[in-house]
């Protein structure tokens, strides 16, 4: 029978795992969350996300941001089921308008963070900044000094917290019925181990990346009190264990270590080359990550993945679970499925013609959704 979560299965628990693991430190909701989370791995789970699942599909969205119901789903309509993580996009919020860089309305991301939450998922929120020196998109590595401007004595240091206000005004409002804040996972910073965002290898030193990170903390968390939140560590997966941990911003930092590693199609090698390659690569990766997890009591997730447009008949039962199964993942999420781009998904829509490989990946006991 399919696992399915609610909030109510983790209370009892909850109390007693936030006592004794590794994020007791934590507060209010956020230690919650990591209770769940952490009774969720014990007992074997991996639960299945997907990026901006609520808000729009394959060639559908969400047209009334204030009103709508938020029932569909193109993992629903597939399966029967929501995806247990919701992951949600924030980029562009820091500029002040009212709709993201996908042009998601900010509105309409906050109360499907509610609405997942109160069906028991568990929200992840991804923030691709734009780049504050040039006035170019978070991809624009044109300069290497956007990290050393944004920092203290920086030209855009002040400019900067402005930006991490509203980020923080924003996170407050993500409150339930009654008025409290919902926990949530933030994975900032992401894929830096790659050089393709302004905040990547080659655009930042060591030094300046940690002092980005601890500048984001000590303000949400710090200034901001926001004791919702745990923070995920996600580089890409192009490294080995030294380079995965050469910017780690330290165990009082993280709560989660993740990594966003994909299915490249090399049409030159082939489909079942280039799916081979990226389950070596993410079985090796996920084992020097189970042993970090367990040496700093953290727990794992595959934070980003897919194969764009999924060509492959037997992606999610023969590339993805033989690998994801060995290891104690508390969740993989699956990048989004664009409405108005019909090559960009990577969770599957009803009517696709390998849906039927995604259900058979979820009838696994060990997939968890809602
Ligand atoms: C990327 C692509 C872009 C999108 C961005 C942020 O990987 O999906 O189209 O704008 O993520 O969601």
């Amino acid at each position: 029978m399919k696992t399915i979560l609610k909030p109510i299965l983790f209370s009892g628990l909850a109390i007693v795992l936030a006592a004794c693991c590794g994020n007791g430190d934590k507060a209010g909701a956020a230690s919650e969350l990591s209770a769940r989370l952490e009774a969720l791995v014990a007992d074997g789970k991996i639960m299945y996300g997907h990026q901006d699942d609520l808000c729009y599909g394959h060639a559908w969205k969400v047209e009334d941001a204030e009103n709508d119901p938020l029932e569909r789903s193109d993992i629903k309509d597939v399966c029967g089921h929501y995806p247990a993580v919701l992951g949600l996009e924030l980029g562009e919020l820091e500029l002040g308008g009212d709709k993201s860089l996908d042009a998601v309305p900010f509105t309409l991301i906050r109360r499907a963070a509610v609405k997942h939450h109160e069906r028991g998922g568990v929200v992840t929120f991804s923030w691709h900044a734009r780049n504050i020196l040039t006035g170019g998109d978070a991809w624009d590595i044109s300069s290497d000094q956007v990290v050393a401007s944004i920092l203290e004595g920086g030209e855009n240091h002040a400019k900067f917290q402005e930006w991490l206000k509203i980020l923080a005004d924003f996170f407050d409002t993500l409150r339930d019925a009654d008025g409290n804040r919902i926990p949530f996972i933030f994975r900032p910073w992401h894929e830096h181990t790659g050089s393709w965002f302004w905040w990547g290898q080659r655009l930042c030193t060591t030094e300046q990346y940690k002092a980005l990170w601890r500048m984001t903390y000590d303000y949400l968390e710090g200034e901001r009190g926001l004791d919702n939140m745990l923070w995920c560590y996600s580089p890409s997966m192009n490294v080995d264990v030294a380079g995965y941990m050469e910017r780690y911003p330290g165990d009082d930092l993280i709560d989660i270590l993740g990594v966003d590693g994909y299915t490249y199609f090399n049409r030159e090698s082939g489909l079942e080359a280039s799916c081979a390659k990226f389950s070596g690569e993410l079985r090796s990766t996920l084992e020097y990550m189970t042993s970090l997890g367990k040496e700093h009591g953290k727990i794992i997730t595959l934070s980003e993945t897919g194969l764009e447009s999924i060509p492959s008949p037997v992606w999610w039962t023969e590339v993805l679970y033989p690998v994801i199964k060995d290891f104690p993942v508390s969740y993989v999420l699956t990048w989004r499925n664009a409405h108005d781009k019909p090559e960009h998904f990577y969770g599957p829509w009803k009517g696709f013609e390998n849906e039927e490989d995604f259900k058979k990946f979820t009838d696994f006991k060990q997939i968890a959704l809602i």
